[in-house]
């Protein structure tokens, strides 16, 4: 009798387990393997600041955050744990602020961002130029060309963190470490005064500078905006292709059901606004959710990541 209840409470308890999520692992359990841990700390990828990018519904690519559009995605928003570069503190949530969400539908990597800018550089200020270049906005050239300039985000991809575990000095553009660059009024495709995506420049290398052009011209990475001027707000949709984008050994593509897998991310947000603002002709603002790079002992300073999980499986909680 004692043995027939013993084993009752431990089937109700399994099933209580089952109902609570059951046999799913959380993907952020893959942080804890000494292999990711280990690689990651040599890779300067903080476990500390991670994101799951769950498998969810197809948004409507748009440019607009839509009722319930992310809900089944990872939101982040701006707060004092991301690390601004510039010497210009962000003073108020009129002078810079945003929110932001990640997620894949199997196909895509979706990215959405939500940013509240008072001055939109180029639309609401004069395309002032940085005393020191006055070849910021020149587009299509390696050599030339501030395509950070102006209100921008930057999206930073390190797919092969887990097998490579070293730090990234300078990217590639492939699996090694990408950096690309949306710009709120110029493009590689539209030109100036259009929203879209360049490439990381002046004087990367020629390896990185045709990855980036392959990543825009190929659409791998396709961007949609809409400008809210009376608002004070952007919103921006982004979506990589998961095949071809998101390399996590060399060759190998990141797809719909797969293990749980680690791969180095980061973002920076950044805000020009008047040139008064800018006092040395850079960004008014440029804060980075995983913080930028660090000095090495020796040689080039290397740059700083943040884990994102990529995961099959649905986000667990969201609408209940
Ligand atoms: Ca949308
Ligand atoms: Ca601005």
């Amino acid at each position: 009798m004692a043995l027939r209840s013993g084993s009752a409470a431990i089937i109700g308890g399994l099933l209580i387990w089952c109902l609570a999520g059951c046999a799913e692992t959380r993907p952020e359990s893959a942080l804890q393997s000494a292999e990711v841990r280990q690689a990651a700390a040599k890779a300067l990828v903080s476990l500390d600041r991670w994101m799951v990018c769950w498998k969810g519904a197809t948004p409507e690519f748009d440019g607009r955050i839509g009722q319930g559009e992310y809900d089944d995605a990872t939101p982040f928003e701006w707060n004092a744990d991301w690390v601004e570069a510039m010497k210009q503190d962000i003073t108020s949530r009129q002078d810079l602020d945003f929110n932001g969400w990640v997620k894949h539908d199997g196909e895509h990597l979706y990215l959405a961002f939500n940013i509240t800018d008072d001055l939109f550089y180029g639309i609401e200020t004069e395309r002032w130029l940085p005393h020191q270049d006055e070849f910021a906005h020149v587009i299509g050239e390696r050599e030339r060309g501030r395509p950070w300039f102006g209100d921008m985000i930057e999206i930073l991809i390190f797919g092969r963190m887990l097998e490579i575990g070293e730090p990234v000095s300078d990217v590639t553009g492939d699996g090694r470490g990408i950096q690309i660059i949306y710009n709120l009024t110029k493009s590689l495709e539209g030109g100036i005064g259009v929203p879209g995506m360049l490439p990381h420049g002046p004087n990367r290398t020629v390896e990185n500078w045709e990855n980036n052009r392959r990543w825009i011209l190929d659409d791998i990475i396709e961007t949609r905006t809409v400008i809210r001027d009376v608002e004070d707000r952007y919103t921006v949709e982004v979506r990589i292709r998961l095949d071809g984008g998101i390399e996590i050994q060399e060759n190998q593509y990141w797809t719909d059901g797969m293990p749980d897998t680690p791969i180095g991310f980061n973002l920076a947000i950044g805000d020009v606004d008047e040139a008064s603002m800018s006092p040395d002709g850079l960004l008014h603002h440029e804060t980075w959710w995983a913080g930028k790079t660090v000095p090495q002992d020796s040689g080039p300073r290397v740059k700083l990541w943040g884990a994102l999980v990529l995961t099959s499986k649905a986000k667990p909680d969201f609408g209940h």
